[in-house]
């Protein structure tokens, strides 16, 4: 309905000064597409040089949630389980320097530093819908690098089937740590053909600035089509395997959240309908939203699971 890959992407050739800012605005087709526009916007990080990214044309006619509840409405259980503890809690997460363990079915084990990631692969805009398991819904715009691209340069070997990513798990620095919450450090994980899909994104920034420690400081997955506890923070770890893995929600409670996770409105989750969703920032009495398959994503993700009962790998 309203995503284009690939097309009005401006080829590196054209990144030229620094002095061009991104005014985020957003030139919308008939068609739902919007396409961000043609300057390049500067994207500054705190303890790192000013960096470029190429603003995108993967958004909606959905208006984007405010930045300030996507940074005051939160699930990072390691500062807490209130929504608004992250925001409250989050400021003690030290997030330089930080590095990446690539680990497993690899050719060979390596660390992506924070500033690797931004030097080696370039940084895009993404505007997304982010769908909560809760049956909550934002709409925020990412900035990040492909996923599939730090796959290739980890370079996994045959064996690799699923790809593990592991939180940091520091009880000096995140309260929630200490505490029997979930089982720590969070994980997660994906099919590799999932992983590398183009929408998958590892999101280092958002609404044009680094990210806040309470959206996953310094690196998080962004899978759109998922229920947002896909979207692991904090990830010091990404380990190739053979065997799917374990994940954080499946072992607290495997009848609710299960390894697919696909934003699905004809599974319900035990407790509460999938059907339908609240838009954070819709005003009290707003009429909940139909939730789409695969949160809208549908006609890009579906082949991924062709042939699967999704009532069973839900
Ligand atoms: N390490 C870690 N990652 C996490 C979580 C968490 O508690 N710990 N919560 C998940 C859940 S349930 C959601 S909905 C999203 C929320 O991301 P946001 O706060 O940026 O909206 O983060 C996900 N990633
Ligand atoms: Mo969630």
């Amino acid at each position: 309905m309203i995503l284009k890959l690939n097309s009005n992407v401006i080829p590196s050739s054209e990144i030229t000064s620094e002095n061009n800012y991104f005014n985020r605005r957003h030139f919308l087709t008939a068609l739902g597409v919007g396409i961000s526009s043609g300057l390049l916007p500067k994207l500054s990080f705190a303890q790192s040089e000013s960096l470029h990214y190429k603003p995108r044309v993967i958004t909606s006619l959905e208006q984007e949630t405010s930045y300030q509840d996507a940074t005051h409405y939160n699930n990072f259980y390691e500062f807490g389980t209130d929504k608004t503890d992250p925001a409250q809690n989050a400021h003690t997460l030290i997030t330089r320097p930080w590095t990446i363990d690539v680990e497993g079915a690899v050719k060979k084990h390596k660390t992506l530093a924070i500033d690797d990631l931004l030097n080696k692969f370039p940084l895009e805009e993404r505007i997304y819908r982010h769908r909560c398991v809760e049956a909550w819904s934002m709409v925020i715009p990412w900035i990040g690098v492909s996923l599939k691209k730090v796959i290739d340069w980890c370079e996994p070997t045959g064996n690799a089937k699923y790809i593990e990513f592991v939180s940091l798990a520091d009880p000096n620095t995140m309260p929630g740590v200490k505490l029997p919450l979930l089982h720590w450090p969070y994980t997660e994980g994906l099919r590799i053909d999932e992983a590398s899909h183009p929408l998958a994104l590892l999101a280092l920034g958002m609404y044009g600035k680094v990210l806040p420690n309470q959206n996953g400081a310094p690196v998080r997955l962004v899978v759109p089509w998922k229920y947002g506890f896909k979207g692991i923070k904090s990830i010091v770890k990404i380990r190739f395997v053979e065997q799917q893995p374990q994940t954080t929600w499946n072992i607290a409670n495997p009848n609710e959240y299960g390894f697919y996770s696909n934003v699905n409105p004809e599974v319900d989750h035990p407790r509460w309908s999938q059907s339908t969703e609240r838009r954070i920032g819709d005003g009290l009495f707003a009429a909940r939203r139909k939730t789409l398959m695969f949160n809208g994503y549908a006609e890009q993700v579906s082949h991924l699971y062709t042939g699967m009962n999704l009532k069973q790998y839900f």
